[in-house]
């Protein structure tokens, strides 16, 4: 058996082809607010953070056309992306999945946006769900 790994769920990631557009609609639908934005040049993304309890959800839009977003968005169109689960470690984490055979899409954890490590793992083998390994 593994240790356990996920102590929260840190986000739920949206594909959107308007950011602004889906922050408008969250603003009127939930009054929900940005408790952070960003660009993350190396995912080619822009993304909105609205805070729910202790996790967010995560606007994603793409910045550029090459952006693994855009790809998924021309395919798929708008809906749920991947989810981010929160783990104290992500390096041990990630050592964990990899030691009980999971497919990693990152070899070894990386920045994220606002400060955070994280690490990708592959849908293939994860009942079709991209999930990010996120260490605050
Ligand atoms: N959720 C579920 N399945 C997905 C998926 C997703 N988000 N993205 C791709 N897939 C599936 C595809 O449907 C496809 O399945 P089939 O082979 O059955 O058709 C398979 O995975 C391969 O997909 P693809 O379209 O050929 O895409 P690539 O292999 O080129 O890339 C992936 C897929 C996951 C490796 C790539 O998107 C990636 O590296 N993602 C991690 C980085 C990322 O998403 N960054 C943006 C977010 C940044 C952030 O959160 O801060
Ligand atoms: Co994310």
């Amino acid at each position: 058996m593994t240790a356990p790994q996920l102590t929260e769920i840190d986000h739920v990631a949206i594909a959107v082809h308007d950011l602004d557009a889906a922050v408008a609609w969250y603003g009127e639908m939930f009054g929900s607010t940005v408790a952070h934005r960003e660009v993350v040049e190396r995912d080619g993304v822009e993304e909105a953070l609205l805070k729910v309890a202790d996790s967010y959800v995560q606007l994603l839009t793409p910045v550029r056309d090459d952006s693994p977003v855009a790809k998924w968005l021309d395919k798929n169109g708008e809906g749920i992306h991947h989810v981010g689960y929160r783990v104290a470690d992500v390096g041990a984490a990630l050592d964990a999945f990899v030691a009980h055979g999971g497919r990693a899409i990152d070899a070894a954890p990386r920045p994220g946006s606002r400060g955070t490590t994280v690490a990708f793992l592959h849908p293939k083998g994860a009942y079709g769900t991209l999930i990010e390994l996120v260490q605050e």
